[in-house]
């Protein structure tokens, strides 16, 4: 099947799963055009049966904002008809799923049928897609895909919740590929970072305020009380600054490295021995998924989705968005002896194991395949 991957390109879990779904079926057999502004940070080179197609904007000086969204439509259209497209795959709504909903219009009166697939992920609905200027098209951009998915069951509450959507939506779940979670050796990294043997706490994130970043350090602070402890920060974003100034405020500043964006945050994740991942909202939360592939137990709110990720008391544990106290201890419950950590790191891997990436993945392919055959008999 020939498939367009509409993706933002950047270090966000969409972007990442669309990145990892897209090589995943490439490798399956099928072709993959990536159609984005920029390359997909997770690409990580070519490969038989991989496209990209950059969907570039020129300045012009009527312009004070450029019309993304349009430059966006002619390029799909442009892509879908040299390479004769089967399906389009957009992730995130705005404006993947109403440019979509545009080129497939305009493809209908050149004779040209295409259905498109909308993978809704989390801040397109709960965030930026709750903003009232956006709700009308998101709405309709929804109602009119040919096939609409979420990333958790929270997420398509939250979907019928917010926007007058009363289609069908299809949860399938984000995926980790635990082959790479096993192929990560770190070798002396841990020791580079824990070199008396400290547990590593990590987290991973755009440090929006989303993340409450405060709070895992607040919990780390406590924790070092009563274990030696380094905690490692991965990701770069608005909060940086003030997270900084709150580790000096609370004197962690040794033992707290602010790592930066990485390309393979994974290699922190197989040092790790907790993730932390303390959102005061998250539709999945993904790189707790990954965290608990590399075996690694996780401290987290209980908001959206991570519920359906992280199981209370077996991979890990769950508490009350801010609630710092409940936090620390369930991190103490699990470090309080070798013994615990290697049943919550079991656990963690276990967990995991269900997200794997073969499983999810069919479950696309026989969705395009669904919907290729119904725009087909629609239009016999
Ligand atoms: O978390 C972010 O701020 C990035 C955002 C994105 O759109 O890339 O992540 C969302 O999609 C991820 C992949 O499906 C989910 O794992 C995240 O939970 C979700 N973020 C939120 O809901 C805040």
């Amino acid at each position: 099947m020939k498939i367009g991957m509409v993706l933002y390109p950047t270090f966000g879990g969409s972007g990442i799963v669309a990145t990892e779904l897209g090589k995943s079926l490439a490798q399956k057999g099928h072709e993959i055009h990536f159609i984005t502004y920029r390359e997909p940070v997770r690409l990580g080179g070519f490969a038989k049966g991989v496209f990209y197609h950059e969907v570039r904007i020129s300045d012009y000086p009527l312009f004070d904002y450029s019309p993304y969204e349009l430059v966006l439509t002619s390029k799909l259209i442009e892509v879908v008809e040299f390479y004769n497209l089967d399906i389009l795959h957009v992730h995130y709504a705005i404006p993947h799923a109403s440019a979509a909903f545009l080129a497939q219009r305009i493809l209908k009166e050149k004779g040209i049928n295409i259905p498109y697939v909308t993978t809704l992920h989390g801040t397109d609905i709960t965030l930026v897609g709750r903003e009232k200027s956006f709700e009308p098209v998101i709405t309709f951009a929804i109602n009119k895909s040919n096939g609409v998915t979420a990333v958790s069951k929270s997420l398509k509450e939250d979907t019928y919740k917010y926007f007058d959507v009363e289609r069908e939506i299809q949860v399938i779940y984000n995926f980790v590929d635990l082959a790479m979670a096993d192929s990560m050796h770190y070798g002396e990294l841990k020791k580079d970072y824990a070199p008396n043997g400290e547990y590593i706490i990590s987290h991973i994130s755009n440090f929006r305020k989303v993340k409450r970043i405060e709070d895992i350090i607040r919990v780390f602070s406590k924790l070092k009380e009563k274990i030696p402890l380094k905690l490692l920060l991965v990701g770069d974003g608005p909060q940086r600054f003030e997270l900084q100034q709150l580790c000096k405020r609370l004197g962690t500043c040794d033992s707290v490295t602010f790592l930066g964006k990485l390309e393979n945050p994974m290699t922190i994740l197989a040092i790790s021995d907790l993730y932390m991942l303390t959102s005061n909202h998250e539709s999945f939360g993904l790189s707790a998924l990954e965290a608990m592939a590399c075996g690694v137990p996780v401290i987290s709110s209980n908001v959206g989705g991570i519920s359906e990720v992280n199981e209370h008391g077996y991979s890990g544990f769950l508490s009350d968005v801010g609630d710092v106290e409940d936090m620390t201890k369930n991190a103490l419950k699990i470090l309080e002896s070798k013994e615990t950590l290697a049943q919550f790191k079991s656990n963690a891997r276990k967990q995991a194991e269900k997200f794997e990436k073969s499983l999810i993945i069919e479950q696309y392919e026989k969705l395009y395949f669904k919907l290729v055959e119904e725009m087909r008999s629609d239009n016999a």
